[in-house]
C-alpha cells in the first residue's frame, strides 16, 4: 500500500468494488428490519451545488450508519424532471427541453457517483420519463372520476405581448419578464385538486408526527389555517337598487359583533359589482383592484385603500344602518369575501377607519382599563370582558361567541362555522415541459378522461418552445383525436400539470420503480413505506411537504398503501453560505465576485484583514457571508473539491463543519483540515499494518497506561454512538473521533499489548468514520486484515467495562492555589481522600507552620486544603 494518501485510487477502487457487487440494490426482506432513507430528489439543472452535496451527503450517513445497524436500508434517488428551466435554457439555447434534461441528468450522475453515495441505482426514477407519468395520469382519471379532481375557472397572469400564461413569479413589477409588457388578470379554465376534502386530516395528522421539527408542523398548520368562527348575515334592502338580500361576512371574533361599524368588501364582491352599477367612479377603483399580482404576499403588504358606496346594511342584532365599503384589503377568496369591520379590535380596519375617518367602538375591556385611550394609538386585538354590547357585557370571549351565536341563531342571522385557509390546488400549466393533463374535450361528451388502455398520453420530446404560449396548443398532431366515448372528433387538452404533482409521490414509485402492474405494486410500497427519514430543504417546509403528505393520503384512499403518512421522520438541512466579495460601481451598483477568483490579506496573527482579486491585485470589498446564490456568485463549485482533495474529504468537511440543521459556512481551510486529518488516520494506518501482524487484545492484562487508551476508544463509540444514532450530530461524532485519534498517535508501541490495543483504536476510527468517509474506511478496513467488506460490518459495539476507571486522579489545592495531584481509587470515600491529602508531602510543606481549618472534597476532581 501507499505511504501517503490517494484518495482518488482509493476512491476509484471502493466505487467500482460496491458498482461489482451491487452493494446498494435492495429487495424486500421479510423479517428483516427495513429502513427507508431518502434525501429530496434534485432538478436536473446541470451541475450539482453544494445544497445538494450537504442533503446528499447526510442522507447517505444516516443510511449508512443504519445499515452498519443490521438494517435492510432502502437508499433511492431520481429525477425531478419537469419543469420551467429547461423550457428557458431551450429557448436560450434553442435545443430540445427533453435533451438538455437527458444531459444534465447523465452529468450530475456521474457527480453523484463520484460522491460514494449508497445508493440503490436499479430504481432510478425520472419523472419526464412516461414510464413514470404514465401512472400520475392514470390517478388523475381516477380521481377526475370521483370527483377529487373538477375543473373550474381561475385566475391566471396573461401576458399580451406574448400571449402567454406567466408564473407568479414571471411577473416582476407587474410586468411581464420578457416583453415588459403590464399583465392582465385572465379567467381561464383549469383542473383543480380537493385539497380541502382533506384538509382537517392534514391538520390532525400532524400530531402523529413526533419524528418533524417543530417549525415546519407549524408552517404547515399556518398554511392549511383552520379557524373557528361564525357566519354574520347583515340584511339590506336598498330601494335604489331594487334588490334585497343579506351580506354574509366570516369572523373569528364574533364576541366583537357589538363594535362593528362599517362592513367592507372585496373589489369582486356581488354587492361591490351592484353598487357600481351607478357609480363610475365605484367602478374605477374596482377595476383598478382587480388587475395586479395575484400573489397573496403582495396583497398583505399593499396599502389599505378603499371607496365608500350608497349601499348600507342593518346590524343583524341592533338594526343599526352600517355603511358598505369595498376595500383592496379584503380577499375575494378567503371566507365569503366580506368582513365586519371593528377598528376597535382588529388592525386592519383600524388602519382603514383611521385613514377614512370612520368610527371607532371598543367593546373589549383592554387589561389596562376599561377603553383604549384617545387618541386612538392601536387596535386591541386580545380577548377581554366585554363592554359597550348591552345584554351581552361582561361575558369572556368564549360566553359571547356562544351568547352571540344563540342570538343569532334565533334571528336566523348567523351561526358558527369553521374556515380553512388552504385553497383547493390548479394544478393546469399553460406549458410544454410537463405531464400532459390526460383529458379529452368533446363536443358531446364534455370532458371525457382517457381510458387506462389509451395511457400514456405521451409529450412530444422533440419540441423546441419559442415563450410565444404553449407549443402543444398549435401541435394539431398533438390534440387532434377523436372522443374516448362517442368516436367523434375532439381535441385534447394541452396544458400540462404543475411539477408539485410528479413530486408528490415519487417516494412510493421507488419501493416498485419498475412494476407495470400499477402506480405502485401494494405489496412493495408498504414494505418500505412509510420513509423513515426524509432530508431536504427547509424551502419545501410547506408545499411539497403538504401536497406530498396530500398524494399518500389519495394513494391510501386508492388502495395503493396502507400508511397515513408518508414520513415519519423529517430532517431540513440548513443552507450552506459563503462570504461574498464585491466593488461598487461608478453607477452604484455592485459587481460581485468568486471566492476562488479573490485572495485573502492577513496580518501577522493570520486575521483577515482585506481581500483582492487575484486577477488584477487591487482590492475588493468582504460582503459578510450569504448563502450560496448565483445572484451573489458566492457558489464554490463542489466538483473542483473532489477533484482537489476527494469526495471523503469533502463529506467530512461538510458533516464536521456544522451540525445538519444549521447553515454551514463554507471555509477552504475547513476544507484543508478535514484533508490533513484524514491523512493522519492514513499514516497512522500504514505505519501500524506495515509492523505485520499482531498479538491478540488480552484484556486482563492492561496497564492503567493501557487502560486509560482502550478508555478512549470505548469513550469515542459511547459518545458517537449517542451522536450519530440519536441526535444526527455528525460534527461532535467526528470531533470524538479526532479527539481518539489524538490518543493513538500518542499511545506507545513498544509491547505486543501496545499494537493489539491500537489495532483496536484503528478499528474503531475506520468504522466510526465509515459512514462519513466510506471510501477510505473501505481500505483500510482490508488493510486491517478483514476479509469482508466495511459496508457490511456492524456498529461498533462498546465495552461498558472499559470505561471504568480503576484510578482517578486528584488536584490538590492548598487555600486555593494549586500544589500538586494525587491518584486515588476511584471506589475511595471522602474520609479517605481526606486522609490521603493529609499526609500528602506536598501538603505537608505548604501547610508547615499553619493549622489545617477545613478539607473540601470534590470527589472525582479535587481536595482544596484551609489552613491558616
Ligand atoms: C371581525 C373581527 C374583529 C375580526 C376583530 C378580527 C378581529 P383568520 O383568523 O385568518 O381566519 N376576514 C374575514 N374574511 C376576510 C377576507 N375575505 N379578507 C380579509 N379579511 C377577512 O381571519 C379571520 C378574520 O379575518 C375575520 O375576523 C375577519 O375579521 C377577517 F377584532 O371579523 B374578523
Ligand atoms: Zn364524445
Amino acid at each position: 500500500m501507499h505511504e501517503l494518501y490517494q484518495p482518488r485510487e482509493i476512491e476509484a477502487a471502493a466505487q467500482s468494488f460496491w458498482d461489482a457487487k451491487k452493494s446498494f440494490e435492495v429487495s424486500e426482506q421479510p423479517g428483516k428490519d427495513t429502513y427507508y432513507c431518502l434525501s429530496m430528489f434534485p432538478y436536473p439543472s446541470g451541475k450539482l451545488h453544494m445544497g445538494h452535496v450537504r442533503n446528499y451527503t447526510i442522507g447517505d450517513v444516516i443510511a449508512r450508519y443504519q445499515r452498519m445497524q443490521g438494517k435492510n436500508v432502502l437508499q433511492p434517488m431520481g429525477w425531478d424532471a419537469f419543469g420551467m428551466p429547461a423550457e428557458n435554457a431551450a429557448m436560450k439555447n434553442n435545443v430540445a427541453p427533453a435533451k438538455w434534461t437527458y444531459e444534465n441528468i447523465a452529468y450530475m450522475k456521474t457527480q453523484l457517483k463520484s460522491l460514494g453515495l449508497a445508493i440503490d441505482w436499479s430504481r432510478e426514477v425520472t419523472t419526464c420519463k412516461p414510464d413514470y407519468y404514465r401512472w400520475e395520469q392514470w390517478l388523475f382519471t381516477r380521481l377526475f372520476d370521483k370527483g377529487v379532481i373538477y375543473r373550474k375557472n381561475g385566475t391566471v397572469n396573461w401576458d399580451p405581448v406574448d400571449q402567454t400564461v406567466l408564473a407568479n413569479e414571471q411577473v416582476i413589477d407587474g410586468r411581464g419578464w420578457r416583453s415588459g409588457a403590464l399583465i392582465e388578470k385572465r379567467e381561464i379554465p383549469m383542473y383543480y385538486f380537493k385539497i380541502t376534502a382533506y384538509a382537517d386530516e392534514l391538520l390532525e395528522s400532524l400530531d402523529e408526527l413526533p419524528g418533524w421539527p417543530e417549525q415546519v408542523k407549524t408552517m404547515q398548520r399556518n398554511w392549511i389555517g383552520k379557524s373557528k368562527g361564525m357566519e354574520v348575515q347583515f340584511p339590506y334592502h336598498q330601494a335604489s337598487i331594487g334588490e334585497a338580500g343579506t351580506l354574509k361576512v366570516f369572523t373569528t371574533r364574533p364576541d366583537t359583533l357589538m363594535g362593528a361599524t362599517y362592513v367592507a368588501v372585496a373589489a369582486e364582491h356581488p354587492l361591490a359589482t351592484l353598487a357600481a352599477r351607478s357609480d363610475t367612479a365605484l367602478q374605477a377603483f374596482i377595476d383598478e383592484c382587480k388587475s395586479g399580482s395575484v400573489a397573496e404576499a403582495d396583497v398583505a403588504t399593499q396599502e389599505k385603500r378603499g371607496m365608500p358606496t350608497a349601499l348600507f346594511v342593518e346590524h343583524p342584532l341592533t338594526g343599526e344602518k352600517l355603511p358598505v365599503w369595498v376595500a383592496n384589503y379584503v380577499l375575494m377568496h378567503y371566507g365569503d369575501g366580506a368582513v365586519m369591520a371593528v377598528p376597535a379590535h382588529d388592525e386592519r380596519d383600524f388602519e382603514f377607519a383611521l385613514k377614512y375617518d370612520l368610527p371607532i367602538k371598543p367593546v373589549v375591556r383592554t387589561s389596562a382599563g376599561d377603553l383604549t385611550p384617545a387618541p386612538w394609538v392601536a387596535a386591541y386585538n386580545e380577548h377581554g370582558p366585554l363592554i359597550n354590547s348591552g345584554e351581552f357585557d361582561g361575558l369572556d370571549f368564549e360566553g359571547a361567541f356562544d351568547a352571540i351565536e344563540v342570538a343569532l341563531i334565533k334571528k336566523d342571522l348567523g351561526k358558527s362555522r369553521t374556515q380553512f385557509r388552504l385553497r383547493d390546488w390548479g394544478i393546469s400549466r399553460q406549458r410544454y415541459w410537463g405531464c400532459p393533463i390526460p383529458i379529452v374535450h368533446c363536443d358531446t361528451c364534455g370532458d371525457v378522461p382517457v381510458p387506462e388502455d389509451q395511457l400514456p398520453v405521451v409529450l412530444p420530446e422533440d419540441v423546441v418552445p419559442d415563450g410565444a404560449g404553449s407549443p402543444l396548443a398549435r401541435m394539431p398532431e398533438f390534440y387532434e383525436c377523436s372522443c374516448p366515448t362517442c368516436g367523434a372528433p375532439a381535441k385534447r387538452e394541452t396544458d400540462t400539470m404543475d411539477t408539485f404533482v410528479e413530486s408528490s409521490w415519487y417516494f412510493a414509485r421507488y419501493a416498485s420503480p419498475h412494476y407495470e402492474g400499477g402506480m405502485v405494486d401494494p405489496a412493495a410500497a408498504n414494505h418500505w413505506l412509510p420513509v423513515d427519514q426524509y432530508i431536504g430543504g427547509i424551502e419545501h417546509a410547506i408545499l411539497h411537504l403538504l401536497y406530498a403528505r396530500f398524494f399518500h393520503k389519495l394513494m391510501r384512499d386508492e388502495g395503493l398503501v396502507s400508511s397515513n403518512e408518508p414520513f415519519k421522520n423529517l430532517l431540513t438541512q440548513g443552507m450552506v453560505i459563503a462570504e461574498t466579495y464585491y466593488r461598487l460601481e461608478a453607477n452604484g451598483s455592485k459587481t460581485w465576485y468568486n471566492p476562488a477568483d479573490v485572495e485573502l490579506v492577513r496580518d501577522a496573527k493570520a486575521k483577515i484583514v482585506s481581500a483582492k482579486l487575484i486577477s488584477d491585485g487591487l482590492p475588493v470589498e468582504i460582503g459578510g457571508t450569504e448563502k450560496m446564490a448565483k445572484s451573489k456568485n458566492n457558489g464554490v463549485d463542489p466538483q473542483s473539491m473532489i477533484d482537489q482533495y476527494g469526495a471523503d474529504t469533502c463529506r467530512l468537511f461538510m458533516m464536521f463543519a456544522s451540525p445538519p440543521d444549521m447553515s454551514l459556512e463554507w471555509s477552504d481551510s475547513g476544507v484543508e483540515g478535514s484533508h490533513r486529518f484524514l491523512k493522519r488516520v492514513w499514516r497512522l494506518a500504514q505505519a501500524h499494518v506495515g509492523q505485520g501482524s499482531h498479538a491478540p487484545l488480552d484484556v486482563a492484562t492492561l496497564d492503567d497506561e493501557q487502560k486509560a487508551v482502550r478508555r478512549a476508544i470505548h469513550l469515542a463509540i459511547k459518545q458517537a454512538s449517542q451522536d450519530v444514532g440519536q441526535n444526527h450530530k455528525f460534527n461532535t461524532a467526528i470531533a470524538q473521533v479526532m479527539t481518539l485519534m489524538n490518543v493513538l498517535e500518542k499511545a506507545p508501541q513498544a509491547t505486543a499489548q501496545d499494537r493489539a490495543l491500537l489495532h483496536e483504536g484503528l478499528e474503531t476510527v475506520t468504522l466510526l468514520l465509515a459512514p462519513i468517509t466510506p471510501h477510505i474506511s473501505h481500505e483500510l478496513w482490508q488493510q486491517l486484515g478483514h476479509a469482508d467488506a466495511v459496508i457490511d460490518a456492524a456498529w461498533p459495539t462498546l465495552d461498558e467495562s472499559a470505561l471504568v476507571q480503576d484510578s482517578l486522579q486528584l488536584v490538590i489545592q492548598v487555600n486555593g492555589k494549586l500544589r500538586g495531584q494525587i491518584d486515588m481509587p476511584a471506589s475511595a470515600s471522602r474520609e479517605e481522600i481526606e486522609a490521603a491529602a493529609r499526609v500528602n508531602e506536598n501538603v505537608l510543606r505548604f501547610t508547615d507552620g499553619l493549622t489545617i481549618r477545613k478539607v473540601i472534597v470534590v470527589p472525582g476532581k479535587l481536595v482544596n486544603i484551609v489552613a491558616s
